[in-house]
């Protein structure tokens, strides 16, 4: 009785007020990315930081996974209207990637470079949040391709396309370059508690 009049409806309650204005659920894990999954070859892929930094690097992919390791869980936004909770990534704080280049003073943005050319641009007190990651790992297991490993960018407060899969570089700049998307009519915020689908 307690159970389904009482407990039952807080449950779904709580579960709503996670979900952003005109998003729905999803249990599985829907794949979206424009183009195809890039070859991972471990000998000659690396990680770049560039731009407006004291200390420009170059990591292997093995040097990447020695890096201090966060796991964090975050919902995750797609701006098509699906949204996932709880999903557990295993990787490197934007923050401590930061820290390793130092960026400048100038340094107000840094875009998030894909392998193919997707971009993504944001305000650096916006990425050194931290819940954002590169990450590697997911639910345990390394991320697979199809999801970006060997590895993804995650900014779970914003719309998906923030989120690029199969991260290669990351450029610290003083203006905000337009992304993939974002050159495209999506918004540049994308907050999805704010609904900031498009950029009219
Ligand atoms: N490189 C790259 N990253 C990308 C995209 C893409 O087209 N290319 N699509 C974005 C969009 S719109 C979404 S919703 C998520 C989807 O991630 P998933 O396929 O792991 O669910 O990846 C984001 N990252
Ligand atoms: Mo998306």
């Amino acid at each position: 009785m307690i159970c389904s009049y009482f407990i039952f409806p807080q449950i779904i309650i709580k579960f709503m007020q996670r979900l952003p204005p005109n998003q729905r659920l999803r249990t599985d894990f829907p794949i979206l990315h424009f183009g195809k999954v890039p070859e991972f070859d471990r000998e000659t892929w690396d990680f770049r930081i560039e731009g407006l930094v004291e200390n420009p690097i170059r990591l292997t992919f093995d040097e990447f996974m020695v890096l201090e390791k966060t796991v964090d869980v975050s919902d995750f936004h797609c701006v098509t209207g699906w949204s996932k909770f709880d999903l557990k990534w295993e990787g490197v704080r934007f923050s401590d990637i930061a820290k390793l280049a130092r960026p400048g003073a100038s340094a107000r943005f840094a875009t998030i470079e894909a392998e193919g050319g997707y971009t993504t641009s944001l305000p650096l007190e916006e990425l050194m949040e931290p819940d954002v990651i590169f990450a590697y790992g997911f639910d345990g297991k390394p991320l697979e391709p199809i999801h970006g490993g060997p590895l993804r960018f995650v900014i779970p407060k914003k719309y998906a396309y923030k989120s690029a899969k199969w991260v290669r570089r990351v450029i610290f700049t003083y203006e905000q370059e337009p992304g993939f998307w974002e050159a495209r009519g999506y918004s540049n915020s994308a907050d999805p508690w704010k609904e900031e689908r498009y950029s009219y």
